[in-house]
């Protein structure tokens, strides 16, 4: 049966990376897409950043591939992400041959907590001049996350993970997440070290070959993975699955740029590379490894988009990966 993948290019230069990855899905794999919209311009147009009927296509959907969106990014993924029960955000970050990386030493995944922390979205404004952010951690969550990270690390050789956390500041809400992580990974036998989240900055910084596999809360995951894209040659490189017991949204790691937003240069890769973690989801583990065997020669030989220091477009870069797919 021909599954189903729920299409949302988002806003701005969504609009030009999904539908090359599109293209590239296309050319592996035969799959319905169900194209619906989210974001800023829907919202301009129709007061609602989130209609229902997206997001009951994303619920019945197999698999969802996301673009970008801009101001309302808070009331569109985050409720996506419960719709689909995604409790892990998996977000690897490496370098390309050909491409320039501060750190070509980088090949880490962060493992993020994707329905809680600060991201829960329990702020209140008190008065004029007073505003306050509850930061929710739970046992349950934490524990689910350390599960996956196990799995994950088993799964794919690992020796181990580091979790990231603030539980010097943050004692109760971090204590327990780290607690519980470590209770999981104690239980399954998995090695583990913890460091505080700003030296992780610093040390990612400076010795990025130290970390593998990191596992973090919400906000953390959010930041270090835009700062592991900056050792690696930029946001233009990675991507992201939202991972639930049943479904996944997949998505790049960037946002929606408005400062290039229809001006078609956009770096596809970040999109295309969330279309194979999307394959993979859907045990489509050839396609996905032909895919990114395209993207990753297609990165070292070219053409390149200008973020790379190449003058390549959107749709040549994307076109440049299918002439590399092997012949169905
Ligand atoms: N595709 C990535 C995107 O739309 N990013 C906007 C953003 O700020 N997302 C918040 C998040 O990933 O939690």
């Amino acid at each position: 049966m021909t599954e189903t993948v729920a299409v949302i290019p988002g806003d701005g230069i969504g609009h030009e990376v999904v539908p090359a990855t599109l293209r590239v899905l296309d050319a592996v794999v035969d799959l319905e897409f169900v194209h619906v919209e989210a974001g800023d311009a829907v919202a301009e147009r129709t007061g609602e950043p989130l209609p229902e009927e997206t997001v009951e296509a994303v619920v019945d959907a197999d698999a969802t591939l996301f673009g970008a969106t801009g101001e309302t990014s808070a009331d569109v993924i985050l409720p996506l992400r419960d719709a689909v029960d995604s409790f892990v955000n998996v977000r690897p970050a490496r370098t390309y041959p050909g491409v320039d990386a501060l750190r070509p030493e980088t090949d880490l995944v962060i493992l993020r907590e994707n329905t809680e922390g600060v991201y829960a979205g329990i702020e209140n404004r008190l008065s004029e001049g007073v505003s306050t952010l509850t930061r929710l951690v739970t046992r349950s969550a934490s524990r689910r996350l350390g599960e996956f990270a196990c799995d994950y690390v088993d799964a794919n050789g690992h020796d181990g993970f580091t979790v990231a956390h603030k539980n010097n500041v943050m004692r109760v809400t971090d204590g327990l997440f780290v607690d519980s992580v470590a209770d999981v990974a104690a239980a399954h036998g998995v090695d583990i070290d913890t460091q505080y989240m700003d030296a992780m900055a610093t040390e990612l910084g400076l010795n990025p070959a130290e970390y593998d596999v990191i596992v973090c809360p919400n906000l953390a995951g959010d930041m270090l993975s835009d700062l592991a894209a900056g050792l690696v040659g930029g946001l233009g490189l990675l991507p992201s699955a939202n991972v639930g017991s049943e479904r996944g949204i997949f998505e790049p790691v960037h946002g929606c740029a408005p400062d290039i937003a229809g001006e078609g240069v956009a770096n596809p890769t970040a999109a295309i590379l969330s279309g194979a973690m999307l394959l993979e989801f859907l045990d489509h583990d050839g396609a996905a490894a032909d895919v990114r065997a395209a993207v990753e020669s297609t990165l070292a030989a070219g053409p390149r988009t200008p973020d790379l220091g190449g003058s390549a477009n959107t749709e040549a870069f994307a076109d440049a990966v299918i002439e590399r797919l092997p012949e169905t």
